[in-house]
């Protein structure tokens, strides 16, 4: 066929073409965190190469314009001409979907980010992109716009390096923003490098002349230097972290635990450098490892009796943090984010090396052995009085008239989409809010003072607490591992608090607790902060309000301008606020501002949050007075 390369062409341009219109299916979205993603896509080929033992070194670099470079020393992309397409490898790999190296050894690609699309995506969705390949000799060059080539791939020097370089700004077309935020991108790849050990990452970013950065990625500890970072030291049952790595059938494994005094249990595991929030065979089968291996050498050490039965996984979690990391060789991706490892044959091959190696460390390590079943007889203990309270909380409630609680004003609507609670700081705001709200759609749940510190009660004594239980029958819900989502009767949570540190810490407390007990609330995006105006400027009949300083100032001036009189307040409480203005201001979904909580990063978070709820108080200080660290701006 004579015009068989232009079909080709066409074809070629069709699949960067449709990654174009329909970004989001290759990127998962076009907000700021799809433009960390084409960072994570050109990123993950370098560790690709240094995993496959030829690169020990990547740069990333965040230019001015915001411009992004990425340069490894590995082997270089092929330049060669591609027999079946009759072009150069290197045009092929960024233009064509998914062409990442089947047309080379067939085990090249370990990895590949949540989309696994790699580069021509990222050409696609780029303004421009530059690709420098060192190899064979020469420095090989290719410029492209929107996913076009410009030219034909050509020699533009000579050397003898080895190795890749991107250059790419992205598309402002296409994303709504272009701006990176560095933390995130070196958060990123400070996981890549704890995952790979021994692989240098450098990340530098030169965006403003006054505030450069640099920093220098590389662990020779691996996983276990993560989980170092993780556990603060106090909180450590025992000295040294557990560490057990192995390979059968293809598949290679690596495992770090440890057990802190905390509930909770913390686990970390990732498939080819991909984090798998949702799980999946790996760590089914660490934890039936866990389980059996703690059952069995516990009771050969003489430590439980047979009358104290066996223990079940739950019980032996709790307190645990670990990192469970594999390699894979086909990653079968499943659930709802395609986080989840599905390949059933991992499962016997992390079991069977965590049951070799864990029953060896144990029998070695009786001391640390023994901490741990004294741990698991407690929460064993605590689970079976938790159990107990759950119990009379909900047949309390299945008590009480239509199970609601007696200050809840609840909504006419049944519909939980479209359904707001707000729960209310003090009863007399909690009158206003009542007064104020649209009751079709809008509940009201006024709490009195302080709510309890469940980091430090646990979830049996959060439990006993009054404004707690509210909480959960008004959610209807249920709580911690009884949770069904399914029966929530709101989709929207607003926290309102007054505007000042009792209120923050109020907030901070509820936060808490749902990030505890309640985690998929968060997780689905149903937990709100409402903002309160902190000033009225009254002026003749006028009334305007200030959220903020600045804004305050702002009006202010405008009235010294016009030489009017007003006057100023400053609001103390939402109680201040009448019906009528705290609708106006705080809670008509066309007016206000609400914040939606997110946890961007589980582990960030939890930081946060055991930092907030310890027991040192400067970092809770320090927190309530910069509260917005986990807090993104969304506009209702
Ligand atoms: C395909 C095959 C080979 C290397 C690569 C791709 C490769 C891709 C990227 C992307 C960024 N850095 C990279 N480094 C290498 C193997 C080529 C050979 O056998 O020499």
């Amino acid at each position: 066929m004579s015009n068989n390369y232009g079909a080709e062409g066409i074809t070629v341009l069709e699949g960067l073409e449709a990654v174009r219109k329909r970004p989001g299916m290759y990127i998962g979205s076009t907000s700021i965190r799809g433009l960390h993603h084409l960072v994570y896509e050109i990123v993950d080929n370098s560790v690709d190469e240094a995993l496959a033992g030829y690169c020990n070194d990547i740069q990333v670099n965040i230019l001015p314009e915001n411009i992004i470079e990425v340069i490894d020393n590995g082997r270089g992309i092929p330049v060669g001409i591609h027999p079946k397409y009759g072009k150069s490898a290197l045009e092929i790999v960024l233009t064509v979907l998914h062409a990442g190296g089947k047309f080379e050894n067939d085990n090249y690609k370990v990895s590949g980010g949540l989309h696994g699309v790699g580069s021509s995506v990222v050409n696609a969705l780029s303004e421009w992109i530059e690709v420098y390949v060192k190899r064979e000799g020469h420095v090989y060059y290719q410029k492209y716009s929107r996913g076009k080539p410009l030219e034909d791939v050509k020699v533009i020097g000579d050397t003898d390096e080895t190795g890749t370089r991107f250059l790419f700004k992205a598309d402002d077309e296409i994303f709504e923003t272009t701006v990176y935020e560095y933390k995130v991108l070196r958060d990123r790849l400070k996981e890549q490098a704890y995952l790979n050990k021994g692989i240098k990452i450098t990340i530098t970013d030169s965006r403003n002349p006054s505030e450069m950065k640099r920093e220098e990625l590389c662990y020779e500890g691996g996983i276990a230097d993560f989980l170092k970072e993780i556990v603060a030291e106090e909180q450590k049952l025992f000295e040294e972290a557990i560490y057990m790595e192995g390979e059968a059938e293809g598949v290679s494994v690596e495992v770090t635990m440890t057990y802190t005094e905390k509930q909770r249990e913390a686990e970390y595991s990732f498939v080819n450098n991909i984090n798998t929030h949702e799980g999946g065979t790996h760590l089914s089968g660490f934890r039936t490892a866990l389980t059996r291996v703690i059952n069995d050498v516990s009771k050969d050490m003489g430590l439980i009796k047979d009358r104290d039965g066996k223990f079940q996984g739950n019980d032996v979690r709790e307190g645990l943090t670990c990192i469970v990391s594999v390699k894979v060789p086909q990653p079968q991706f499943e659930g709802q984010t395609k986080t989840k490892l599905g390949n059933s044959e991992v499962t016997g091959v992390v079991s069977g090396i965590v049951g070799e190696k864990l029953k060896f460390f144990l029998e070695d390590h009786p001391a640390v052995l023994k901490v741990i079943v004294e741990k698991i007889l407690l929460t064993k203990k605590a689970r079976e009085a938790a159990k107990k309270a759950r119990e009379l909380v909900m047949r309390k409630s299945a008590l009480e008239i239509g199970s609601l609680p007696g200050k809840l004003a609840d909504c006419s609507s049944k519909k939980p989409e479209e359904s707001e609670i707000f729960i209310v700081e003090g009863d007399s705001a909690g009158g206003s809010a009542k007064q104020g709200r649209d009751r079709f759609f809008q509940a009201i749940l006024p709490l009195r003072g302080k709510i309890l510190n469940v980091e430090k009660a646990g979830l049996h004594k959060a439990l006993e607490n009054q404004e707690i239980r509210n909480m959960i029958t008004a959610f209807g819900a249920n709580v911690g591992k009884d949770m069904d989502l399914e029966r929530l009767r709101y989709h929207k949570i607003v926290i309102m608090t007054d505007a000042d540190v009792d209120g923050a810490h109020i907030r901070t407390l509820m936060l808490t607790f749902f990030y505890r007990y309640m985690p998929q609330l968060i997780e689905n995006g149903y937990v709100f902060i409402a903002q309160p105006p902190l000033y009225k400027v009254t002026q003749g009949r006028g009334i305007k309000y200030a959220y903020t300083d600045k804004e305050m100032k702002e009006i202010a001036k405008a009235y010294d301008t016009e030489n009017k009189k007003y006057t100023l307040q400053r609001y103390k409480g939402l109680g201040e606020m009448n019906a009528e203005q705290l609708w106006e201001t705080t809670m008509d979904p066309e007016t206000r501002t609400l914040l939606k909580v997110t946890l961007e990063n589980a582990i960030e978070a939890d930081k946060i949050f055991t930092k907030l709820m310890g027991d040192e108080v400067e970092p809770r200080r320090e927190f309530i007075e910069d509260n917005a660290l986990f807090v993104k701006n969304l506009d209702i």
